[in-house]
């Protein structure tokens, strides 16, 4: 990696040095809760995202009974539970610098735990704009993640269009903090179409006001320790399609949801010891 401009220093003797980019990003996301991976996505591929997205959103309002359905639940312009209804949301959440920087912070077991489009239309919030955690209604802290987002920019999140804004450090706080920290230390993350913001899910964020004419899409890709419920269970909205690939299979949950009964609990450990026993 090269090396930036060394800060002028006095009375230190212990110094962190990262051996690549990876190594700063995963740096940057344990000091302040978030780092951005700039150009991920080229511009053939965010076409793809954005038509495939638009697709699920009329399709899942089609599928509720029209979005006067959704406004009851304040669930207008979000397409949930991506993954199992186009695989190009699969190749999203599985990108490799992605899952590389994953494996550095939550260790080699995450499963995907929710992944929504979310569709900022000009001038017209929603509740992604109000200040939120991810873990909802949690308020305790953790020296390490046990959540993390990632929010692929399909369209440029700028000044305009509003960006994400985030409360750097409060994934280590338990309370939200009061107003005056929030005016004075809020932060906007602005990114160009094919960045991707990761942050803590227990950091405190919310969407920007999108004041300009057109829409601001992002795809919000969380993954989390196993033992984390997801929000819509893959398994069964995936239809098991991917059991036979041990990555996705644990990936998506196979393996992680609550058995059954005793029996089945029993079966699983039987078969998974002689298999590794092999
Ligand atoms: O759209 C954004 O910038 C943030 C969305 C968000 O807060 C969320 O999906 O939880």
């Amino acid at each position: 990696m090269s090396q930036p401009l060394k800060p002028a220093t006095y009375a230190i003797r212990e110094f962190h040095q990262n051996e690549d980019i990876l190594a700063f990003h995963a740096e940057e996301f344990m000091l302040t809760g978030c780092t951005v991976i700039e150009n991920l996505w080229n511009e053939a591929e965010l076409a793809e995202f954005r038509t495939a997205l638009d697709a699920i959103y009329t399709q899942q309002t089609a599928e509720i009974g029209g979005e006067s359905q959704l406004a009851v639940i304040k669930d207008k312009n979000i397409a949930r539970c991506l993954v199992s209804y186009d695989e190009v949301f699969l190749k999203m959440a599985t990108h490799e610098r992605i899952l590389k920087l994953l494996t550095r912070l939550l260790g080699d077991y995450f499963i995907l735990s929710l992944q929504n489009g979310i569709i900022n239309l000009p001038n017209q919030p929603n509740y992604q704009t109000f200040w939120h955690r991810d873990l909802q209604y949690q308020h305790f802290t953790s020296s390490r993640p046990l959540a993390i987002n990632a929010m692929t920019c399909v369209d440029n999140f700028n000044e305009e269009t509003g960006g994400t804004y985030i409360l750097p450090h409060t994934h280590h706080t338990e309370k939200f903090p009061s107003d005056e920290f929030v005016l004075k230390h809020q932060r906007v993350c602005n990114a160009q179409a094919g960045s991707v913001l990761v942050f803590d899910s227990m950091l405190y964020h919310r969407a920007g006001y999108n004041a300009s004419q057109q829409i601001r899409r992002g795809v919000n890709t969380m993954y989390s320790l196993p033992f984390i419920k997801q929000q819509i269970n893959l398994a069964t909205a995936t239809e098991y399609k991917y059991a036979a690939d041990k990555f996705l299979s644990q990936f998506l949950g196979y393996d992680s949801d609550a058995d059954a009964n005793v029996q089945t609990w029993r079966e699983k450990r039987i078969k998974r010891n002689l298999s590794q026993n092999l």
